[in-house]
């Protein structure tokens, strides 16, 4: 059985398990709990598995491990049935992809930017290397990137096309990260709460 090493909390562990749950293979992959907060991601024997010392990451049946939740997501809309949630055509999977990558990194890294550097983050044990200034920075960069996605929301259902997508987890995973950090602008971002209320909805959050 393929096994996915997370912690069950954390935004980017949820990424894969909403993509698990969208194409109702929950039940088909074993969790292995990491205790983030406990620093067992950055034991040694941790880290000859998994070099980039984050969660999610996933050990196949052959011992390969892969890790970051794009490539665990496109493995798992490759080998499980259900909707394509990367895409079906080499255009589809290049919008897909690239959207991604602008939402993973301008509204969901900069809030764990913005939590990991402006915080008391994960603790003094873990939080060795701080810069304050970054993250109040990428909390702008958050700011920015909430107003460019209700933008894109407006008149559409989903992030990408006509169809839900990767994209929408992400972009759901990291508003809600956003969301407890208190980072969203003061104005009202319409379209992107609608489509967040769709999207809490579908996930039945
Ligand atoms: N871009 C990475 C991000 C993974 C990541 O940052 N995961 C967090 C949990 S949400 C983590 O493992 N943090 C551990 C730490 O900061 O020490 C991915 O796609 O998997």
């Amino acid at each position: 059985m393929i096994r996915i090493y997370d912690a069950a909390n954390f935004p980017n562990p949820r990424r894969v398990r909403l993509a698990l749950r969208e194409k109702g293979a929950l039940d088909q992959v074993e969790f292995v709990p990491v205790d983030v907060k406990g620093g067992e991601l950055r034991t040694p024997a941790m880290r000859a598995m998994n070099p980039d010392a984050t969660v999610p990451f996933m050990k196949l049946e052959d011992g390969t491990v892969i890790g970051r939740c794009t490539p665990i997501i496109e493995y798992i809309d490759s080998v499980f049935e259900g909707p394509s949630l990367t895409g079906d055509t080499a255009q589809e999977r290049a919008l897909i992809h690239a959207m991604n990558l602008r939402v993973e990194e301008g509204l969901l890294n900069a809030g764990a930017d913005y939590f990991h550097h402006a915080t008391a983050g994960l603790g003094p044990e873990l939080e060795t290397d701080q810069v304050p200034a970054w993250g109040e920075r990428q909390k702008r960069r958050l700011q920015d990137s909430a107003r460019y996605l209700d933008g894109v929301l407006d008149g559409q259902a989903f992030l990408v096309g006509d169809k839900f997508t990767m994209v929408d987890i992400t972009a759901y995973v990291g508003l809600n990260l956003a969301t407890a950090l208190g980072l969203l602008p003061e104005e009202k971002l319409e379209h992107l709460e609608r489509w967040k209320a769709s999207m809490a909805a579908r996930f039945e959050d």
